[in-house]
């Protein structure tokens, strides 16, 4: 963060180079090329990129160019950011008329659910998958710390869980970050890809990449900071090159998602129960409310979407009115 002051001593422009970046810290990211060679860079000018206005020109898997240092002990400096495939998006937290990329360039999310410690709210998880729907970003939801459920309230909360969103077309598999036996099965879910992984802060999500590979010792929330109010543990995005195969970027605990960058008709499509039966309404401007002949909510008085994913698509559709 002490390179940010030394505009003053601006870095003489070395060649071109290329890589990805694995980093985001403030200002400075850290930019690793094909051949695996490391810099810190800033970057420089102002990138507006497809019409956002974001609080991070730079996220976390971005392909940039960038200018070798100079010298040693300098900064590179990011000049471009290559076209997306595709990002993840929250708003930002202070300057609401902005976004923050969470991620770039990702082939898979992983939506990190917890019922307890913390509880994670259904709305932000569907706001999750409508946000990685936009851009046909697979995810798969583990429901993680499985080994703090208890008694049968418990279990039917999981079960209930579990079915709504199986219903939804997601795979979702209940898992124990703390148990060794739930390793092959996120290893297999993470391998030949870069993923992301999203969750509340406390979800478990750098327990569950050190499980993956103990090696890279990330930082996790102390036993005894039980409540862990209001802080992270993990405070800034970092990709991981992960030993049995795979990359993931852990970042810190989303609190809220704010859906951008589409409108009222293009929501339905962003939930897959509700995609697949669109072309059943009687109306084909349907917004799945009070129109008679709504094969939407056909579907679930039948029970075959869940009432969580019905409400939060509701609470949607009305937030993306008052804009
Ligand atoms: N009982 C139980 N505890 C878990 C499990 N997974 C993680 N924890 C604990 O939950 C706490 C939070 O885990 P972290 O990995 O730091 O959570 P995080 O999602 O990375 O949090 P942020 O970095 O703040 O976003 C730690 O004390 C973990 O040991 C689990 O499956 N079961
Ligand atoms: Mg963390
Ligand atoms: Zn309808």
């Amino acid at each position: 963060m002490a390179r940010k002051k030394k505009k003053s001593a601006p870095p003489a422009d070395g060649p071109l180079s290329q890589g990805r970046v694995t980093r985001s810290l403030g200002a400075s990211s850290r930019v690793e090329t094909e051949q695996g060679e490391v810099y810190e860079c800033i970057v420089r000018g102002r990138f507006r990129i497809e019409g956002l206005r974001s609080t991070n020109p730079v996220a976390v898997g971005d392909e940039v160019r960038f200018m070798l240092p100079s010298q040693e002990g300098e900064p590179g400096v990011i000049t471009e950011v290559l076209p997306r495939k595709n990002y993840l998006l929250r708003q930002a937290i202070s300057q609401t008329h902005k976004v923050h990329i969470l991620a770039a360039n990702v082939d898979a999310a992983i939506l990190l659910y917890t019922l307890k410690e913390p509880a994670t709210a259904p709305g932000f998880a569907d706001r999750f998958l409508v946000v990685a729907e936009a851009y046909h970003i697979p995810v798969y939801i583990l429901i993680n710390k499985v080994d703090l459920l208890e008694g049968p309230d418990d279990q039917a909360q999981l079960a209930e869980i579990t079915n709504t969103y199986r219903k939804a077309g997601y795979p979702v598999h209940p898992i124990s970050a703390h148990r060794a036996e739930d390793r092959a099965l996120v290893i297999a879910l993470l391998q030949d890809k870069i993923s992301f992984i999203g969750g509340h802060s406390g979800a478990g999500k750098s327990t569950l990449i050190n499980l993956v590979d103990p090696s890279l010792d990330l930082k996790t929330r102390e036993i005894s900071d039980a409540s862990g109010k209001g802080r992270h543990t993990t405070t800034y995005a970092e990709m991981h090159a992960l030993a049995p195969g795979g990359y993931i970027i852990d970042s810190p605990g989303i609190k809220e998602l704010g859906i951008t960058g589409f409108d009222t008709s293009d929501l339905s499509h962003y939930y897959p129960e509700m995609r697949d039966r669109l072309h059943d309404c009687r109306f084909s401007n349907c917004t799945h409310r009070a129109e008679p002949g709504c094969a939407i909510k056909a579907a679930v008085a039948a029970g075959e979407i869940g009432g969580t994913r019905y409400a939060s698509y509701l609470r949607m559709m009305e937030e993306l009115e008052q804009r």
